[in-house]
């Protein structure tokens, strides 16, 4: 476990070592925008806790993360978005660090704050 969190993109993230534009940070989530968006606004929600799935992820640091996900859903001003979360090669999981994925559908546009970066 221990060397896969070590080469783990998203805990390097979690740890700063890579850049992000981060949009929620707490002791046991974070929220960035997806380097790969699929929309305006296409957020990742993660665990501080590195698993691969969510069957690995002590309770305690999932609870956090559909509120975060509602509240970006809410600051994008989108009506339509999908929450998606993949568990595993065959699901089209690609970064084995669990995230669930906020995809804003086009059309969002600026709302309570947040300003989204030009993609
Ligand atoms: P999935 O297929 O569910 O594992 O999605 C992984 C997502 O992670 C994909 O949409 C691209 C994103 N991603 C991969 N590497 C990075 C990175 O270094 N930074 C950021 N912000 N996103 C990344």
């Amino acid at each position: 476990m221990a060397s896969r969190m070590a080469s783990c993109i998203f805990c390097k993230i979690i740890k700063g070592e890579i850049p992000s534009f981060k949009l929620f940070e707490s002791d046991k989530t974070l929220a960035f925008l997806d380097i790969q968006p699929l929309s305006r606004g296409h957020a990742l929600v993660i665990p501080k806790a590195h698993g691969e799935k969510l069957a690995d992820i002590p309770d305690d640091y999932l609870t956090e993360i559909l509120p975060v996900a509602k509240k970006l859903a809410i600051a994008t001003g989108a009506n339509e978005y999908n929450i998606l979360q993949n568990n595993g090669r065959g699901a089209h999981q690609e970064v084995p660090h669990v995230h669930f994925h906020m995809i804003p559908k086009p059309n969002v546009h600026e709302g309570l704050g947040i300003s989204w970066p030009a993609q």
